[in-house]
């Protein structure tokens, strides 16, 4: 088959598409959309996501851009079979992971890095909101991993969707997540995982990143 070919940058969003295509297998190729730089506003690349953000994938073989983390991860796993939900219950409860990921901890542990990390003007209350809800996500990450190995079933795209964001809380964000034992846990069981390691390594940059 042809190569895969990825849209992406050194960021969790981005991560979730490239530890799904390692954990698949698939043959791919990285181009770098270098945000910072602003290559994400280049007109040949609002072609491929009119949302001007990465990760976007194309499929050459099946003729498919695809835009939105959650969506390419359903999208690889319906192509491969590999961490596909297995029945109509894991289906749903998949879907409803994924979409807590894109609504509340991506959207929260972001505006959280922001705030506390890039802005140049530092607002506590602003940065005390964000840290309460990243508190309360985490939480909820936490109670419902007391129950389940993982999010859904065995190891699936929930995991996928959601880790590299946990992954930036400790490392980026500077968020502790001692205190959520079963999620501690869940993270440092997924960390091991050799496909989370390459994955995280995409893409290759020749110099120091903040994100
Ligand atoms: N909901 C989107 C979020 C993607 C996203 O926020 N990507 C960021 C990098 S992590 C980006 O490309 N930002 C560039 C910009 O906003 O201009 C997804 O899950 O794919």
């Amino acid at each position: 088959m042809n190569p895969i070919e990825l849209y992406t940058y050194q960021t969790p969003n981005g991560h979730k598409a490239s530890i799904m295509l390692e954990e698949t297998g698939l043959p791919y190729r990285v181009h770098v959309i270098d945000i910072e730089a602003g290559d994400q506003h280049r007109p040949d690349f609002l072609t491929l996501n009119p949302n001007n953000k990465i990760p976007v994938i194309v499929d050459p073989d099946r003729q498919r851009t695809v835009f939105e983390s959650g969506a390419i991860l359903f999208y690889l796993a319906d192509r491969t079979g590999v961490l596909q939900p297995r029945t109509d219950d894991e289906q749903l409860t998949t879907l409803q992971w994924t979409l807590f990921q894109a609504a509340h901890v991506g959207p929260t542990l972001g505006q959280l890095w922001n705030f506390k990390i890039f802005a140049t003007e530092k607002i506590p209350s602003v940065i005390a909101r964000f840290e309460r809800e990243a508190q309360r996500v985490l939480g909820v990450l936490d109670r419902t991993l007391a129950q389940r190995a993982y999010l859904v079933g065995d190891y699936g795209i929930a995991d996928v969707m959601t880790w590299p964001w946990i992954h930036a809380a400790v490392a980026k964000i500077g968020v502790p997540i001692d205190a959520f034992s079963h999620l501690s846990r869940w993270y440092a069981d997924i960390a091991q995982r050799p496909a989370v390691r390459r994955g995280l390594e995409v893409p290759r940059l020749s110099h120091e990143h903040a994100a």
